[in-house]
């Protein structure tokens, strides 16, 4: 039909491009995890018990300073499944589909596609409604996979004990340690489908997607991965004694605010607690997948990459939320395990960005027509030589109200102006500062530094790949 259609519009047979042989991969199998920060074993965390996610990163590269471009789950997961930053995309919100500002954009996973790939999506790869249980479509994108399926918590799966820890007020903020087995679960199911897809035969390279949907809230998860912590030994989020937040969170009151300010320590751990549950509820699925890529003789021709679609900060300046410019919510896990790279088993401290996923999957496999106006750059390099630089900055964009605040991260600072720096600006030096919490941007000593970040935001938003 398609043929028949170019035919007429164009008077003249447009050949569909075929490859000659179908192409022979490498296989991907892309992961991401939602709202997942860096509080994991393979990245320095003490408590956090993620034996599956450390067991890809000690054979794959993992990256310590990789960067979302917004810290919210839709925007984030359309910059980097578009390769374009959210300015270019102009999806900043959880409501607004790509195919509304973009309808010609070809998706990291539509180009595997179109590149002979079977391409299936589990779970929340493009964002999703709210939940899991949210049977909502309208935010996937049906060019983009040759199969999904979602997943639904049962009704078995939604029983246990748990409770809201804000007395109701922020619904999304309750946990649940769920009776019954992982398969009761959306992500366990999709665990389950990935393993089917897995074992499959087919005469196709294969990109999978699987995109679980926790540690997000609801913190739901079997208790079993409750049970895995004591949450008397938590070490609780640390905020300096006078300590005053700058733009936006300086603002008073919202419903967000009210509800943290009310936490005891008991809420605190608790959320601490209802969080790493999920993190080690993924965790476990993770692991049947990468089970089911040795069981099938699979590893050693498939790409894994695992990431999160943005951080999250867990009560530091009492903000237990993400949707923040600060570290932890812009930089979030990634691991790469590409077969025979010899980068594998090490870290790199080199800056990526996560609009360079697209072009380094492009890359990698050899995908033709990759589209042009891509605005990340390859890191494939990386892979093989961890040691070496990719990128001088790092940039993280969100939208509060009407005001945009675009977040540059260097090497050795992070720089934040809120409305181009007329609602406030950021500087943070983290050889001195990891945790963000002494504000240069206002120190004499620093105005030259602080001019050529706000300079180093623009390039790099106006296309500056590098
Ligand atoms: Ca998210």
């Amino acid at each position: 039909m398609r043929s028949l259609l170019l035919f007429v519009a164009l008077g003249a047979v447009v050949p569909v491009a075929r490859a000659a042989e179908p192409p022979k991969g490498p296989n991907v199998l892309f992961i991401v995890a939602d709202d997942l920060n860096c509080d994991l074993g393979c990245y320095g965390h003490k408590a956090v018990k993620s034996p599956n996610v450390d067991r890809l990163a000690a054979t794959g590269v993992r990256f310590d300073r990789a960067y979302v471009q917004y810290t919210v789950c839709n925007p984030s997961r359309t910059s980097f499944l578009t390769g374009l930053r959210p300015t270019t995309t102009r999806v900043m919100d959880n409501a607004t589909h790509f195919r509304k500002t973009l309808p010609d954009a070809v998706t990291l996973p539509e180009l595997f596609r179109k590149n002979g790939y079977e391409v299936i999506g589990l779970g929340k790869v493009f964002h999703r409604g709210l939940s899991p249980d949210d049977t909502k479509k309208e935010m996937d994108d049906p060019k983009s996979f040759d199969r999904v399926f979602y997943g639904k918590t049962t009704a078995a799966g939604n029983k246990g004990a748990g409770r809201n820890l804000t007395g109701g007020a922020l619904p999304w903020c309750r946990w649940l340690a769920a009776e019954g087995a992982d398969s009761e679960q959306a992500d366990g199911q999709l665990a389950d489908e990935a393993v089917k897809v897995l074992g499959e035969k087919r005469d196709k390279p294969l990109f999978l997607a699987v995109g679980f949907y926790r540690p997000h809230d609801p913190f739901q998860s079997p208790k079993e991965y409750f049970e895995l912590y004591d949450n008397g030994t938590f070490e609780l989020p640390k905020t300096p004694d006078g300590y005053k937040p700058p733009y936006p969170l300086s603002l008073g009151g919202g419903a967000f605010k009210d509800a943290f300010n009310a936490f005891t320590d008991k809420e605190r751990r608790e959320f601490l607690h209802a969080y790493y549950a999920g993190v080690s509820f993924m965790d476990a699925q993770v692991g049947r997948l990468l089970d089911a890529l040795d069981k099938n003789k699979l590893a050693e021709n498939t790409i894994v990459v695992f990431i999160g679609d943005h951080g999250y900060e867990l009560g530091v300046r009492n903000w237990w939320n993400k949707n923040t410019l600060f570290e932890r919510s812009c930089r979030t896990p990634l691991i790469v395990r590409v077969p025979g790279a010899k980068g594998n088993g090490k870290a790199t401290a080199a800056l990526a960005e996560f609009v360079d996923l697209y072009p380094t999957l492009a890359e990698l496999c050899h995908l033709k027509d990759t589209p042009k106006q891509l605005e990340g750059a390859s890191f494939r390099t990386l892979l093989d030589d961890p040691g070496r630089k990719h990128k001088e900055a790092a940039l993280t964009v969100i939208k509060r109200g009407s005001v945009m605040g675009r977040s540059i991260r260097t090497e050795r600072y992070r720089y934040t102006e809120w409305d181009e720096g007329k609602k406030g600006a950021e500087l943070y030096d983290h050889a001195e500062d990891a945790g963000e919490f002494v504000n240069l941007a206002g120190d004499k000593k620093f105005e030259a530094i602080r001019a050529e970040l706000s300079a180093r935001i623009k390039t790099t938003e106006s296309g500056a790949k590098r």
